[in-house]
């Protein structure tokens, strides 16, 4: 007995120390290093000089004190001189920057970038992280501590970098009664919150340092279904109170308002954006808004799209309406991101509706309106192809739209990378101004030189102890921000990083997991709408199959036949000239090409085609067996994902372990109904059978029509 006990504590010693973990430390974890990788620092890091005193550095200095003894397991001292080696953090303009010899190098600098150099110094080396301002001071902080967490060591550093975007943010959809729209992660951690919890202050502070390791540097506090009484004086202090808590890391807030407010609030007659007497209550709530929070950063407008009030309603335009708050926010600095999300219950293709409404205004918007534009032209869906308004207008500055919270991807249940489908659309060539047109250049400034540049994501955020529910899902959160500051980062580079930081660095871990993570966003697409399928999911809810759903005076154009139209004919939305014409706003030659089925790529071909049951596909397959080859290579990959992750057992802490494994169970068994209910469904138009190399369906069709999920506990 004794001796058993014996080898059981040496084994353990042995053993790689794997802390129990709820995931709240994301992938600022600072575990001890490498002892190799220690020693070689401990010479090398010897003080820490920070000499400028803004609150900004203070995060940097604060940061740094608290992630070097823990990486090097021995205490940093701060200093004020460059006596020993160390590093050493500045701004362009601190007489170190001379002294180093960097001043040169500095000025060429892009806003908000930053250098890191290791530099010789009077026969020391210097770890230099220089930034354009104490913003890149920041951003080069974090930076050289993500190279230290991925087994980096620090000679020759040779790093420079400034952001891809300007202005890069997170929107909540947060309501003030605290539940989270589309959120799957617990209430939100803004509202319906004592704000003077320590438990808040500490997750504003640690939602800031996350951010601010990857660069985002604003956030839109509020759902873009607002309420007017987001504008009233008690919550703009509320406001005002989470904005001193961001602004040490360089995010600014913004508010989602509702159009109605000053009708709503100021008891003005209407809220048409013509009124004098509504330009004038915005202009004095913009003054009221900047007197409290004078970094503001500006408003983002959801305004006649799915019922929310607008300009329209008093017979103007999206560009009345942007240019009227646009001029409230103007004196102070403030921009107007006004979302391009409308579509309505007319004739015209849903996919095509927001480049109509908008293509014709490009040109009349105020230059600090940025008009948001989702990634695809419908909503969010798994896969879509990038929304025709980019490249189409020159004038008006656009910014992206992506989701990172699952409302289509399986909530928070699966696991789903979204940097492949981020990268997917950002690279997707427009052709606008010949080939290389890229998306993100057309975005970044490269091809329209406009004064702001954007991007924008929707959080999965929550109070949940992890943030995101899924551990995994942490990634997106991450791989989002990592693409605003540098759109040519690979996805896989962007997993890489996250999974040494998040889990660990040896490659028996780094590499199943990341690779799992590359394979999940496909897969998912696979199981769930392949083939350029879309928006056949729950009604509602958006989690699991309702291809069939049917809701007796519903608009069509919620509801799945509008978008599958299977039929006896084929499967399929015909968007092509001869149907409803929604590759006429794609450049050529991306048009002919979409708009030919032999030539459109295969994961759009039913986005942009109805096409028969029997049509030959690249594979040799038909459609009908093409569509069931997708859906089991889904369904087959997650099962290969819980093999994957249950290699991991013992290689990542115990309780990511099992909540991750917990998860792809549910995965496994979701992408199982989705397989059986859209084959089955289909099938009764295909009537077609289900090859018998392929397994059989566990499910009956008319017991998967009867499930009508709960999804009340995500709201
Ligand atoms: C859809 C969501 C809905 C949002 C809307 C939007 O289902 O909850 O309010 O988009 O983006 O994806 O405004």
């Amino acid at each position: 007995m004794r001796k058993f006990m014996l080898i059981a504590i040496l084994v353990a010693t042995l053993a790689p120390r794997i802390n129990a973990e709820n995931g709240y430390r994301l992938w600022l974890r600072y575990e001890p290093l490498e002892t190799t990788q220690q020693n070689a620092l401990k010479e090398r890091i010897r003080q820490v000089v920070i000499p400028e005193q803004s609150s900004v550095m203070q995060s940097a200095a604060a940061e740094l004190t608290k992630a070097l003894p823990a990486m090097l397991q021995t205490p940093i001292q701060r200093a004020q001189s460059l006596n020993a080696p160390g590093i050493v953090v500045i701004t362009a303009t601190h007489p170190y920057a001379k002294q180093l010899g960097l001043r040169q190098d500095m000025s060429t600098l892009g806003e908000e970038g930053y250098l890191l150099r290791t530099v010789k110094h009077q026969n020391k080396m210097m770890v230099v992280v220089a930034g354009k301002n104490d913003a890149g001071a920041l951003y080069g902080t974090y930076a050289l501590l993500r190279l230290l967490q991925t087994g980096n060591d620090l000679t020759n550093l040779n790093v420079r970098e400034a952001p891809s975007f300007a202005h890069r943010l997170l929107n909540h959809w947060d309501n003030l009664n605290g539940t989270v729209e589309r959120g799957y992660a617990g209430h939100s951690i803004w509202w319906n919150v004592n704000l003077n919890a320590d438990s808040i202050i500490a997750r504003h502070e640690d939602y800031a340092r996350a951010n601010a390791s990857i660069g985002i540097n604003g956030t839109v506090l509020n759902n873009v279904n607002a309420t007017p009484q987001m504008l009233t004086s008690e919550y703009l202090e509320k406001v005002a109170v989470i904005a001193g808590r961001l602004r040490p890391y360089h995010i600014k807030v913004y508010l989602s308002i509702n159009f109605s407010s000053p009708k709503e609030l100021g008891g003005i007659e209407n809220s048409d954006p013509l009124n004098p007497q509504v330009a004038q209550w915005w202009k004095e709530k913009a003054t009221e808004i900047y007197r409290l929070i004078p970094d503001f950063g500006g408003f983002l407008v959801k305004a006649n799209s799915e019922g929310l009030p607008g300009p329209q309603d008093y017979g103007r335009t999206h560009a009345d309406g942007a240019n009227m708050l646009a001029d409230a926010l103007k004196p102070h600095g403030g921009l107007v991101m006004w979302r391009a999300f409308v579509y309505n219950p007319t004739p015209e293709d849903r996919a095509k509706q927001a480049y109509s409404e908008f293509k014709p205004l490009d040109g009349q918007f105020r230059d600090n309106v940025i008009v948001q534009v989702k990634n695809g032209p419908i909503d969010f869906q798994p896969r879509e192809p990038f929304s025709p308004m980019f490249g189409a207008m020159e004038k008006t500055p656009l910014m992206m739209e992506f989701q990172i919270t699952q409302e289509y991807l399986g909530h928070s249940n699966h696991l789903v990378y979204l940097a492949p489908m981020y990268k997917e659309v950002l690279d997707a060539d427009t052709y606008c101004k010949g080939t290389g047109s890229t998306v993100a250049k057309t975005l970044d400034g490269s091809i329209y030189p406009h004064q702001h540049t954007a991007i924008a994501g929707v959080s999965n955020i929550g109070r949940d102890a992890n943030w995101c529910g899924h551990d995994i899902a942490q990634s997106n959160w991450y791989a989002y921000g990592r693409l605003a500051w540098n759109h040519q980062l690979t996805s896989e580079q962007i997993a890489d990083e996250w999974v040494r930081m998040t889990f660990s660095n040896q490659a028996e871990v780094v590499t199943p997991i990341s690779s799992m993570m590359m394979a999940s966003h496909q897969t998912c697409v696979d199981y769930s709408m392949p083939l350029g399928l879309h928006h056949i999911m729950g009604w509602d809810h958006h989690y699991g199959p309702e291809p069939w759903t049917e809701f007796p005076g519903a608009r069509a154009d919620w509801l799945p036949q509008y978008y599958h139209q299977a039929s006896a004919s084929g499967l399929g939305f015909d968007r092509t000239d001869k149907g409803s014409n929604a590759t006429a706003q794609y450049a050529e030659p991306l048009r002919s090409q979409l708009n030919d089925a032999t030539t459109c790529p295969e994961g759009y071909l039913l986005w942009f085609h109805h096409l028969p049951w029997d049509y030959p596909m690249k594979s040799g397959r038909t459609l009908w067996h093409e569509l069931i080859e997708r859906y089991h290579v889904g369904t087959n990959n997650v099962r290969g994902f819980q093999r994957t992750w249950d290699s991991m057992e013992g290689m990542v802490d115990a309780e990511r372990f099992k909540a991750v494994q917990y998860k792809l169970k549910i995965q496994a068994r979701d992408a199982i109904w989705w397989r059986d209910a859209c084959l089955l469904y289909f099938q009764t138009f295909s009537k077609r059978p289900i090859p018998l190399e392929y397994e059989r369906p566990i499910h009956d069709l008319n017991e998967l029509k009867q499930i009508k999920l709960d999804m009340g506990h995500h709201n």
